[in-house]
């Protein structure tokens, strides 16, 4: 089979490493703050890996450390925070779709050390996929960070915002969708009135059957994409943005350096107060199936899916040689 010959030669020419990202520092301000500074640290925090299990209490923050290793950091309401996003490559390099929510810590109770159990997760902001009948887009693809307004009417407190990438590149089998995952604290200030919803619990939000999350996004190709989770609040406004435009260069810079060790932080906060906007994403999607996708000296696109085989779908992501993820 064609498809096969091409696979394996590129596989001779390149060596092989697994590699995924993650959303070590909140941006504030317009500002990368520290790794691990107001985002707890993840499990991944090393190994980059994805969450698979949306069963898994890990699905809520995916951090077993559930105090103590992050500050909480002051955002007034209507102003942009966003995630940067570390990994190799530095990227959203995976076709996928993004979600925001955030959970007001219950009264009484330092968000520092609160769990985020319950239903009190409402979304905030969404990139969701673009299918128009006859090719299916993903915005998010290449974005080096994701900003996004705290909504207006949000009332003043303590909160715990869960930014998630969901990967679906391999998601056409159940538990197959790749789920990134990081929350950071936050105290929101000069807050609106309004009241959340609809809201969702962590896990419990997702079965994995979902038909955004179980699906094959390359044969058939999807006619429509469903979001997956509850509609963005506050339903109009500001809350959902025009989801960034994509490019279609796939980037091919080399991420040499892992995520640093967390640094020890004492309960500080810390109090931003300009507003930032929404970088383009940098790279986007890639070669067409059974397309070559890279090699010694190969300058095209550098990602395809065999979405066909019995083994498939494969994506081939070429970083500096590397086939990474294949
Ligand atoms: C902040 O992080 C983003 C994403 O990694 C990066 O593109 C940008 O250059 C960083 N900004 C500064 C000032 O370091
Ligand atoms: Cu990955």
């Amino acid at each position: 089979m064609k498809s096969f010959s091409v696979l394996v030669a590129a596989a001779t020419l390149v060596a092989k490493v697994s590699a995924h990202y993650t959303w070590p520092q909140l941006i504030v301000g317009g500002v990368n703050t520290s790794t691990w500074q107001y985002v707890r640290e993840t499990n991944n925090w090393q190994d980059l890996n994805p969450l698979t299990d949306v069963t898994s209490t890990d699905v809520r923050c995916y951090s077993s450390l559930e105090s103590g290793t992050a500050s909480t950091v002051t955002v007034a309401a209507g102003s942009t925070v966003g995630f940067t996003v570390v990994g190799n490559p530095s990227n959203l390099y995976h076709d996928g779709v993004l979600n925001v929510y955030m959970a007001k810590a219950p009264a009484g109770t330092d968000v520092a050390s609160w769990d985020g159990s319950g239903d009190v997760w409402f979304k905030v902001y969404q990139i969701p996929a673009i299918a128009d009948g006859i090719t299916i887009t993903f915005p998010s693809t290449g974005l080096t960070e994701a900003t996004f307004p705290i909504p207006a009417a949000l009332p003043s407190g303590q909160y715990l915002i869960r930014i998630e990438h969901i990967a679906l590149h391999v998601a056409s089998s159940f538990g197959g969708a790749q789920f990134y995952i990081a929350c950071a604290q936050v105290q929101v200030t000069n807050g609106g009135t309004g009241t959340p919803g609809p809201l969702v619990a962590f896990p419990g939000a997702y079965t994995g059957n979902e038909p955004g999350i179980l699906i094959n996004i390359y044969y058939p190709i999807p006619t429509s994409y469903v979001q997956p989770g509850p509609p963005v609040w506050p339903a109009s406004g500001s809350g959902s943005p025009a989801p960034p435009v994509s490019s279609t260069t796939v980037s091919s810079t080399k991420a040499s350096s892992t995520v640093a060790p967390p640094t020890t932080t004492t309960a500080s906060t810390t109090t931003f107060t300009t507003k930032t906007t929404t970088s383009a994403p940098a790279s986007g999607t890639g070669a067409a199936e059974f397309a070559q996708c890279g090699g010694q000296g190969w300058a095209g696109a550098t990602a395809w899916h065999l979405p066909q085989l019995s083994l498939a779908p494969f994506t081939c992501h070429v970083v500096n040689g590397m086939i990474v993820d294949f």
